[in-house]
């Protein structure tokens, strides 16, 4: 492999790295900040696909790996909850082709609906976590990860984060030469593969002990540093803290973990008694220091007040000096809100003007929570919109429960409200049910990214489509309609109210495609000869 060197993103290289392991299929949902890992690999040369939801990513990615081939499976932090199934199984049943999950963290909340730390999945499941905190070492480790992956045939997260995957950084490629992937091949492994509770109980010890392996491994080669400096202070850190923490304290002493799970407890240990003052410094959890002080190491941790919101050089420097005062707020921005001309603005008008509860969902029409419409009264996780607004309608008075009303997006509702539907149609409330779809035909929120209702595939390629209509209709719903409420407002306003009269169930999409995907779109349909809906 030739080596070359080239400014990259923290996903850019993640991608990069991808394509020259030889990884057969990437596979994902997309979520800032990791939508662009697929997008890459697959403007790369990579064979790149979206899931309908991050579950379904990571089955199809351990179907890969059972076949012997390299796969990557890319998702944002929440998107490992939906995961969270399939992964804790696959931490027994172990990977044969590398398996490698990345999942991005949004400390700060950025773009998300919550700041959690993926550094617990890993010890909670028992899978290796590695964390890269530049754009060179999400190359480097992804390398790494596919090689430890195949060493002990397991799965491994990769931890990244919002200042990672989207900084730019010089990236070396073609230095570390990459063990070729093998050919994809069935070979019968019943025992390691099929989980009942037989097989599954060494299965978990095997894990266990395989852990303890590469803790082992890790203390003697795992991907740590130690950058010399003051014997007054030693900061022990991992991911994008450690850029804050050198820029922050130059003169300390610092171990940088590059795999924080299993953490290489020894190193550390030996590191804090070299130091007069040893830290931690890390985003979100006190995961390190937990780690370190459960090992009996003394090591000073954050205070809380910095385990909410992203860190930054300053308040690295705060932390290190023990200032727990109230910190400046930021400068307010601008408010978000729906473009001019959105499609979900005629539907947020209406659902104001007539005062309904909505059970609301994640997209780009979660901005009908702002003024001038207010017109959300809940947001969860995806697909939550349907189980919560049902939730209401069976326990809120008659009159308050024929106001509830679900709404969701189409990307979502493939996501994770097909489901929600079924239970609609299975214990439907006695005062009925409303679920309005917005289908603006893509996915708005994170960057027009296709989905199995847009009928293309990631790289926008003519695919099977999803009707949500034929759907509803296939579940027996009798009320399904289709309406444009921007060309139709008072046509949407009459259907709607006569939908929230009626003790019955009534699924009613809106669609109008988005506006600043729309031209593009256009563009896709032309070029498969197909007709615009
Ligand atoms: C489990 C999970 N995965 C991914 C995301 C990121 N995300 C939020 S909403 C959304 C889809 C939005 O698309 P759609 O429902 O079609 O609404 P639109 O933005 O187009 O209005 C995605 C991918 C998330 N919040 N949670
Ligand atoms: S990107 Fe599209 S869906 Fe999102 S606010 Fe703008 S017009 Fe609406």
């Amino acid at each position: 492999m030739e080596c070359v060197t080239s400014l990259l993103s923290g996903d850019e290289a993640v991608a990069a790295a991808a394509l020259d392991a030889g990884v057969s299929l990437g596979t994902g949902y997309p979520g800032t900040p990791s939508t662009e890992i697929l997008e890459t690999f697959e403007r790369l040369g990579g064979r790149a696909q979206w899931a309908p939801n991050e579950k379904v990513a990571l089955e199809v990615g351990i179907g890969v790996s059972f076949a012997g081939a390299r796969s990557l499976v890319t998702m944002k932090h929440v998107g490992l909850n939906v995961a969270a199934d399939p992964l804790f199984t696959v931490a027994y049943s172990g990977a044969n082709g590398a398996l490698v999950i990345v999942s991005a963290d949004d400390p700060g909340m950025a773009s998300s609906q919550n700041e959690q730390d993926s550094r617990r999945y890993a010890a909670s499941a028992g899978v290796p976590m590695l964390e890269p905190s530049d754009s060179q070492e999400a190359y480097d480790f992804m390398l790494r990860a596919i090689e430890i992956s195949e060493r002990w045939h397991v799965p491994v997260l990769f931890r990244m984060t919002t200042r990672v995957c989207h900084s730019k950084t010089l990236v070396r490629q073609g230095v570390t030469p990459v063990p070729p992937p093998r050919e994809a091949n069935f070979v019968r492994d019943i025992p390691t593969r099929v989980m009942i509770p037989a097989y599954a109980r060494p299965a978990h010890r095997n894990m266990r002990n395989k852990l303890a392996q590469m803790a082992e491994w890790n203390e003697q080669e795992g991907p740590n540093q130690t950058i010399a400096g003051s014997p007054s202070l030693g900061i022990i850190t991992s991911g994008i803290s450690y850029q804050f923490a050198r820029e922050a304290a130059p003169e300390a002493s610092v171990l940088k973990l590059g795999m924080t799970y299993p953490p290489p407890v020894e190193t550390m240990r030996q590191f804090a008694k070299s130091v007069e003052r040893c830290i931690v410094i890390e985003d979100g959890d006190p995961f390190l220091v937990e780690q370190a002080r459960t090992a009996g190491i003394a090591v000073e941790g954050k205070a809380e007040m910095y385990r909410f919101g992203e860190l930054n050089v300053g308040r690295v420097r705060r932390i290190l000096a023990g200032d727990c005062t109230p910190e400046a707020k930021p400068v307010p921005g601008k408010p978000p809100a729906l473009c001019v001309g959105c499609p979900h603005r005629a539907v947020f008008t209406t659902l104001k003007n007539l005062d309904l509860i909505v059970a609301g969902d994640i997209g780009c029409y979660s901005l009908g929570v702002m003024p001038p419409f207010q017109a959300m009264d809940s947001l969860v996780c995806m697909g939550a919109s349907i189980g919560v607004g049902l939730g209401m309608r069976h326990t809120l008075p008659p009159e308050q429960a024929r106001r509830v009303v679900s709404v969701i997006g189409d990307s979502t509702f493939v996501h994770s409200g097909l489901t929600g539907l079924v239970e609609m149609m299975y214990n439907t409330p006695e005062s009925g049910h409303v679920l309005i779809i917005l289908d603006n035909g893509t996915t708005a929120m994170t960057g027009m990214q296709e989905h199995p209702g847009t009928g293309r595939r990631l790289d926008h390629s003519h695919t099977g489509k999803l009707v949500f209509e034929d759907v509803a209709r296939a579940m027996a719903i009798r009320n399904v309609h289709v309406i444009d409420p921007t060309k139709d407002p008072k046509g949407f306003e009459d259907l709607l109210k006569k939908s929230l009269e009626i003790p019955e169930i009534s699924v009613i999409i809106a669609r109008r495609t988005c506006m600043l995907a729309a031209r593009q779109i256009r563009e896709y349909e032309r070029c498969d000869g197909q007709q615009s809906n």
